[in-house]
């Protein structure tokens, strides 16, 4: 079946929690929280971060904004964290906005964890809100260059240790490309549901 067909497919992720792929727009997600692919200031940005801030409307810019500034003049989220803030027009609750690493500036073993990071933070969040259902884009895979095939692997091993008490953790993935490849490496090592 061609991923333009594509149902979502339903996996057994931990006991509690089952992964949740399926192909589309993720601004369109309904459930409690979207993730957001942000970068270090969290003051919007090209790819899904564009999508997700003209969806949500201005008072997003605004809200992340409001955050705090950690590090430098400027970073509000450095690599690797995350931050929440409500999402405003979207049909999504919560924006909990993360930062993967640019994949060319790292050792690739620093680089997979710090995407690692990425993941576990938003779903350490997540679990602290007491939320249901979350849904990520893949996260570095387009502007950062991380390659998809190796993100996958580490982006599922990630929300396998870190999803806690979340029921449904959804990958939503832009291209019929990215689709095939969570759906290979879900089918390969998980169990359909
Ligand atoms: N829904 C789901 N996935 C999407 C959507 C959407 N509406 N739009 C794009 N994608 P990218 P990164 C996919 O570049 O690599 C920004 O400018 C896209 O096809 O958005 O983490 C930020 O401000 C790709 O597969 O995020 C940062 O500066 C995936 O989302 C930088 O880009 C991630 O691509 C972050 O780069």
């Amino acid at each position: 079946m061609s991923a333009s067909q594509a149902p979502a497919e339903h996996f057994e992720l931990t006991p509690n929690s089952r992964l949740i792929i399926s192909k589309g727009d993720i601004t369109q997600f309904a459930g409690d929280a979207i993730v957001n692919a942000a970068a270090p200031e969290l003051l919007g940005g090209g790819g899904v971060d564009g999508a997700i801030h003209d969806a949500a409307g201005p008072e997003l810019l605004e809200a992340c904004r409001r955050l705090p500034v950690v590090q430098g003049r400027s970073i509000r989220c450095p690599t690797g964290q995350a931050q929440i803030t409500l999402g405003f027009n979207l049909p999504a609750r919560y924006v909990i906005h993360t930062v993967g690493p640019i994949y060319h500036m790292h050792e690739p073993k620093s680089a997979a964890n710090l995407l690692a990071d990425a993941h576990r933070n938003s779903l350490k969040l997540a679990n602290e809100h007491d939320l249901e259902t979350v849904a990520f884009p893949a996260i570095s895979c387009g502007v950062y260059s991380y390659p998809p095939g190796d993100a996958v692997k580490v982006a599922l091993e990630a929300c396998k240790e870190a999803a806690g008490s979340l029921e449904e953790i959804h990958f939503v993935l832009f291209s019929n490309n990215m689709y095939s490849i969570w759906q290979e490496e879900a089918s390969s090592t998980l169990k359909p549901i």
